[in-house]
């Protein structure tokens, strides 16, 4: 018994966890790690305490083999004195606790006038990321930058995420860098980043969403200095339509095959079908490592290829495409390669 309840309960320890909200990488994950900790210990001192007079009066008052059955201990109601302390102890503690909680709250609600500014929708089962025109940072291009799944920043640099959602409540979490941040449809929520230095962050959607809500993972990617100039750059180009061969054939397939009705490109696909569901922007998909909800590899090609043979394979996406024979699919892909 103890072995199986250990065996579980260790489950949960890797001292190498790629997502572990108890290894910080930023600032605002280290002031929550910084009040996690000291209420974890206040939380433990409680515990040992109230366990330790349980302990002690189950032995110290057991029955014992010479007890009387008919004998029963004097009984007693109520002790004025101990209800008075047993509930003033705990309102200090909670006090206590609250003094170091508040100036947190605060903190973590800051609106920095410095700060990028990316909004975020949630929505099944991806993240997508919008960047609008700050040329400090820059974006200059009028459209902004639309990506999904990898949200990508500058190392060092406060980020201002505003979140929303249009299905569903979702939350954002990137244990590292903050704690998680619900995402409410009808409202927009607040919410910042910041990563010491450059690296990639994993994390995931932490309320569930519907059948591929445990797929709804995210990356941040925080770039140095001139890491970010480029992304910055290749993210601003527009794409070319290609004129021949696989890629051109591919370019016709994505309109005729429906694609376009869901999926914007910069420049040629602007405007999606009316009641097609949320889909990610593709005019850069090449720029990023994962794709669906950064469940597949990207750099993989039989990846891809098995998600446009079957996008069902990610239980209960929202992506519905019919069956494309396996020309048209090397044709689409020939075409979604020169999206970088
Ligand atoms: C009905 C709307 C719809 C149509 C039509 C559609 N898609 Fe999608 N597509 C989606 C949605 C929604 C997702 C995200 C699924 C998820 O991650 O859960 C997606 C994801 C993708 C992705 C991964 C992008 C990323 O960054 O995660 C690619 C690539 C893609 N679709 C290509 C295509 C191609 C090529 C076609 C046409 C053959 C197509 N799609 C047709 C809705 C659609
Ligand atoms: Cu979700």
């Amino acid at each position: 018994m103890v072995a199986l309840v250990s065996a579980l309960v260790l489950t949960g320890c890797a001292s190498d966890a790629p997502q572990s909200a108890l290894d910080p990488a930023g600032p605002f994950a280290r002031t929550l790690h910084n009040l996690f900790i000291p209420v974890v210990w206040v939380a433990t001192a409680v515990f040992i305490l109230v366990q330790g007079v349980i302990v002690y009066a189950v032995i110290r008052w057991r029955r014992r083999a010479d007890d009387d059955d008919e004998d029963l201990p004097a009984q007693m109601h109520g002790n004025t004195k101990l209800e008075i302390g047993w509930t003033i102890l705990p309102a200090l503690v909670l006090g206590l606790v609250a003094i170091f909680t508040i100036p947190v709250v605060f903190e973590l609600n800051a609106k920095p006038a410095d700060a990028l500014q990316v909004s975020v929708t949630g929505a099944k089962y991806w993240w997508g990321y919008e960047y609008g025109t700050q040329p400090r940072f820059g974006i200059t291009d009028p459209e902004g930058i639309v990506t999904a799944n990898e949200l990508h920043i500058p190392a060092g640099q406060t980020v201002q995420l505003r979140l929303v959602s249009d299905d569903v409540i979702h939350s954002f979490w990137a244990p590292r860098l903050n704690g998680k941040q619900d995402v409410v449809p009808g409202r927009e929520h607040a919410w910042l980043l910041e990563a010491d230095e450059p690296g990639v962050y994993s994390g995931q959607c932490a309320e569930y969403c519907g059948t591929s809500h445990a797929n709804m993972r995210l990356k941040v990617v925080a770039h140095d200095q001139d890491g970010w100039a480029d992304w910055v750059e290749q993210m601003q180009l527009d794409p070319l339509e290609p004129a021949s061969g696989a890629a051109a054939r591919g370019f016709q397939l994505f309109s005729q095959k429906g694609c376009a009705g869901c999926h914007q490109i910069d420049g040629s696909f602007e405007v999606v079908a009316p009641d097609s569901p949320a889909a990610p922007n593709l005019s850069h998909l090449f720029s990023r490592d994962c794709f669906a909800g950064c469940i597949y590899d990207l750099n993989d090609r039989n990846e891809l290829e098995a998600w446009l043979r079957d996008p069902q394979r990610k239980a209960g996406s929202l992506m519905v495409v019919g069956a494309l024979t396996e020309a048209e699919i090397d044709d689409l892909y020939a075409y979604l390669e020169t999206l970088e």
